[in-house]
């Protein structure tokens, strides 16, 4: 896809970037009290950002003459990736090795008395996403960049990201995340991008039948643009973010009267749109707020759009063509109003009949399902949508009507398939009306699709069944990938060195190519610096440990890592069950040769979700006891790191020796921590689940620790009447495990603080934990047993590097540029 743009020499580079950072030290510095770490981060990044605003530039012109790529197959679309996530984590880093001026800002920083180093650890991370989707979708944005695809990532721009988690007493607490605090240097206001958008209100109709939505309260979308370069050419992706303001920033007749908090009204109501990711939906101001920002991103955003395309397009063929020349890709169901927006906007702005406007529609979008958690799948009552979005909800009807009009002329007679699929949930069994997004989302796609093989075939057979029989070639599956670029070149520099001297540079690229790193796994030589480098990196997480929470672990320990939210299906709680399996095991049986481990764990849990909460007070009362307990000594360690993030996984996963994917088959879409983990040397522990069984099948099963029941076995045993009990009357073992967290023996003697986690587990065990224990204990045995073969473990570390050629993003989005994306893929 890549545009023939040529790339400025590095000595051209150099000399601006040395300008420009001149410069911007000088204004840092006029402002600030004394030059500091963070005086230089700004003047770095605002140098670097200079350098990318003219690739911006050049990129836009380049791709606003596009008619066809030269190369490519059929004329490329420009894409518009819909994300209420986006995890970009730290900048400048990225910006640098794209730039190739890490040496040369360096030098400027060392002239005054800083250290790159020192200066890079400062950056706050760009925390806008809860976890692996929003993760995803910053990996996109790089593969966007490297491939030269013509594209723009929509987001909104938290002020406050999700949440700062800290930890007190064991217990999480949640603070906001102030990222922008001291500035934030990346981003370029685009003060002239303005786009209004309505809340609430009436739709009235004119003589002519022409239906006027007359929103009771106008808000303005600001944009401000974040640059993504790419690695190997001067192209760049952006992330454009809304910032929302009141069309009427104050009422000034009641500020006349001196009621401030009354003329600052739809002030505060508007900036509350700005200020974290997802607000707790469990109450119903949470909910509007959440369907406020869902609209106020697709509203501003297809605006956007539409503009550009007139701006390009227009004097040829206008909107005729929107949707031939642009993609417009839902990251999940949260965008999911983006159709009835864009018919809105086409039929209501711009004058267009209902055919032409759905033709559009239907070619432009597409959408892309990342759980299979039927609860997951948004829907709101139609009451709130009717408060707050009313003309969507009359097209929404009208695409309801016409759709199930087709449903019904292709299967007659069934009308319980005609409930199950409507875009509209009677609430039959006593509850409240409600639209499906979901629904609207694959109705008004060309394509639909699932982000791992599993995830996909599920996908078709249990939540989208329905509409699979009725559209049977919308559905695809595009397994997720992991940028290279950060996830091994940046997070993991000794290994990418390695590499390097091994098989050359071209990985960054093309990631294929690792696979010719296969035959160094029989290499001694080759796994002596492979251990070498993964050694450092335990120290180097070690360390951080050390800082962080004050725990001294042995580097030397199998580090054996579960980083990501924490969820019930994600299974952290198997994984803490089995530490308190292998602290009993070592206190009965001292004297055995136990392979020292040290249990690292970290992520945030949602804060109403009381499970999640109570799982990290656990993994924190474990830890007090095993880690103070004089009979462990380094033989066990349990460690929770607070506030999980982009920048924490950069430290934690090259060190990693052990990655735990252990999900109950049939849960976890896809992952993508578990291609970062195997990418930088970690032999996985999993389960039959998600992108692991691609992994498996890619590195070879042998070099991977597959355990626990299948997706078949789990349903089997569902529909059999499953009974978590059993699993611990055969269990002696499982039994005294969950004795002694039900007894207090980690609670200080408090029985009834796990009161509600052990009942659970033994009476729903809704994600299999009992079922799934015997057999991930007996992995975790053969884990130890090959750990201590420091040869053989090293050989299959190199193997999981080798196998995961096909795990780059870059290959993921050529992936959907064909089959999603495409014109081809039209039909
Ligand atoms: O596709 C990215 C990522 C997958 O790797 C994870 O398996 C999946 O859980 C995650 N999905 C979500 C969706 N929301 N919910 N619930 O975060 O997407």
């Amino acid at each position: 896809l890549k545009g023939a743009m040529p790339m400025t020499t590095p000595s051209d580079s150099a000399l601006r970037i040395t300008e420009q950072f001149a410069q911007a030290y000088g204004r840092e510095l006029a402002q600030a009290a004394q030059p500091t770490a963070a005086v230089a981060l700004r003047a770095a990044a605002t140098a670097a950002r200079a350098l990318l605003a003219e690739r911006w530039a050049q990129t836009q012109a380049q791709d606003a003459v596009r008619d066809s790529v030269p190369g490519a197959a059929h004329p490329v679309r420009r894409v518009h990736y819909l994300s209420m996530e986006f995890l970009m984590g730290r900048a400048l880093t990225n910006a640098l090795a794209a730039l190739g001026l890490e040496p040369e800002l360096s030098r400027l920083l060392a002239a005054q008395g800083q250290q790159l180093g020192n200066v890079l650890e400062r950056e706050p991370d760009a925390a806008l996403g809860n976890g692996g989707l929003g993760r995803l979708a910053a990996c996109f944005l790089d593969s966007f960049a490297e491939l030269g695809l013509p594209s723009f990532g929509y987001g909104l721009r938290y002020q406050y990201g999700m949440f700062a988690q800290a930890i007190q007493d064991g217990r999480q607490v949640e603070a906001p995340d102030d990222w922008m605090r001291l500035g934030q240097p990346w981003e370029v206001a685009r003060a002239e991008l303005r786009y209004p958008v309505g809340f609430g209100g009436r739709v009235t109709v004119d003589e002519a039948g022409q239906r006027h939505w007359q929103p009771a309260e106008q808000l303005e979308a600001q944009a401000f643009d974040f640059i993504v370069p790419a690695h190997h050419s001067e192209r760049v992706s952006t992330l454009r973010q809304w910032h929302a303001t009141a069309a009427a920033p104050i009422d000034f007749k009641a500020f006349c009267a001196g009621d401030y908090a009354g003329a600052a009204r739809h002030r505060v109501a508007a900036d509350a749109l700005n200020w974290v990711l997802y607000p707790d939906d469990s109450s119903e101001a949470g909910r509007e707020l959440r369907l406020k920002q869902e609209a106020f991103l697709v509203s501003a955003s297809l605006q956007d759009v539409i503009a550009r395309h007139l701006r390009e397009a227009g004097s040829l063929d206008g909107l005729a063509t929107l949707g031939l020349a642009n993609a417009i890709h839902l990251n999940d169901t949260h965008p999911a109003l983006a159709p009835a927006e864009l018919m809105r906007l086409l039929l209501d702005e711009h004058g267009l009949g209902w055919d032409e406007a759905w033709k559009i529609t239907r070619q432009a979008v597409s959408y892309t399902n990342h759980t299979l958690m039927p609860e997951a799948l948004e829907t709101w009552s139609l009451s709130l949508f009717e408060a707050l979005l009313p003309r969507h909800l009359e097209i929404i009807y009208e695409i309801n009507a016409r759709f199930l009009a087709e449903v019904k002329a292709k299967f007659p007679g069934d009308d319980a398939l005609l409930a199950r699929v409507s875009l509209i949930d009677e609430g039959r069994n006593g509850g409240e009306r409600r639209v499906r997004m979901a629904a609207l989302a694959i109705v008004a796609s060309h394509r639909v699709n699932g982000v791992a093989a599993l995830h996909s075939e599920l996908m078709v057979q249990t939540i989208f069944a329905d509409y699979a029989a009725i559209f049977p070639g919308r559905f695809h599956n595009v397994t997720n990938g992991v940028t290279p670029r950060r996830w091994l070149q940046q997070a993991n520099p000794q290994l990418s060195t390695l590499l390097d001297a091994r098989i050359g540079k071209g990985w960054r690229q093309d990631l294929a190519l690792l696979r010719s790193l296969t035959p160094a796994a029989s290499d001694a030589a080759f796994r002596q610096q492979f251990q070498a480098v993964k050694l450092a990196n335990k120290q180097g997480l070690a360390d951080l440990i050390r800082r962080e929470i004050g725990v001294q672990v042995d580097p030397s320990s199998l580090f054996d890592v579960q980083i990501k939210r924490i969820h019930e299906y994600k299974r952290q709680l198997l994984n803490i069950l089995h530490v308190v399996a292998r602290y009993q095991a070592i206190i009965a049986n001292p004297d055995a040769a136990w392979v020292p481990r040290t249990v690292i764990i970290a992520g945030k849990a949602a804060s109403a979700y009381v499970m999640a909460k109570s799982i990290i007070q656990l993994a924190h009362d474990v830890a007090r006891v095993v880690n103070s307990d004089p009979r462990i000594g380094d033989k066990l360690k349990l460690v929770y790191l607070p506030n999980y993030g982009v920048s924490l996984a950069e430290v934690i996963i090259p060190a990693a020796d052990l990655s735990e994917q252990i999900s109950t088959a049939g849960t976890e879409a896809s992952g993508t921590g578990n291609m970062k983990f195997a990418l930088n040397g970690a032999l996985t522990i999993g389960t039959w689940d998600g992108a692991n069984i691609e992994m498996a099948e890619a590195m070879g099963e042998e070099n991977m620790f597959v355990f626990g029941l299948r997706t078949e076995a789990v349903a089997q045993i569902k529909a059999l009447g499953y009974d978590p009990r059993l699993y611990m009357e055969q269990s002696a073992q499982l039994r005294r495990v969950i004795e002694s967290i039900a007894g207090g023996e980690f609670s200080s003697g408090d029985a009834g603080r796990y009161r509600a986690l052990t009942e659970m587990l033994l009476n729903r065990d809704n994600y299999l934990l009992m079922a799934d224990f015997a057999a991930y204990v007996d992995k975790q045995l053969e884990v130890d047993a090959l750990y201590a073969q420091p040869e053989a473990w090293a050989a299959k570390a190199v193997l999981n590097v080798a196998g995961m050629g096909d795990f780059s993003s870059d290959r993921t989005i050529a992936e959907y540029v064909d089959r999603v994306w495409s014109v081809a893929s039209l039909g």
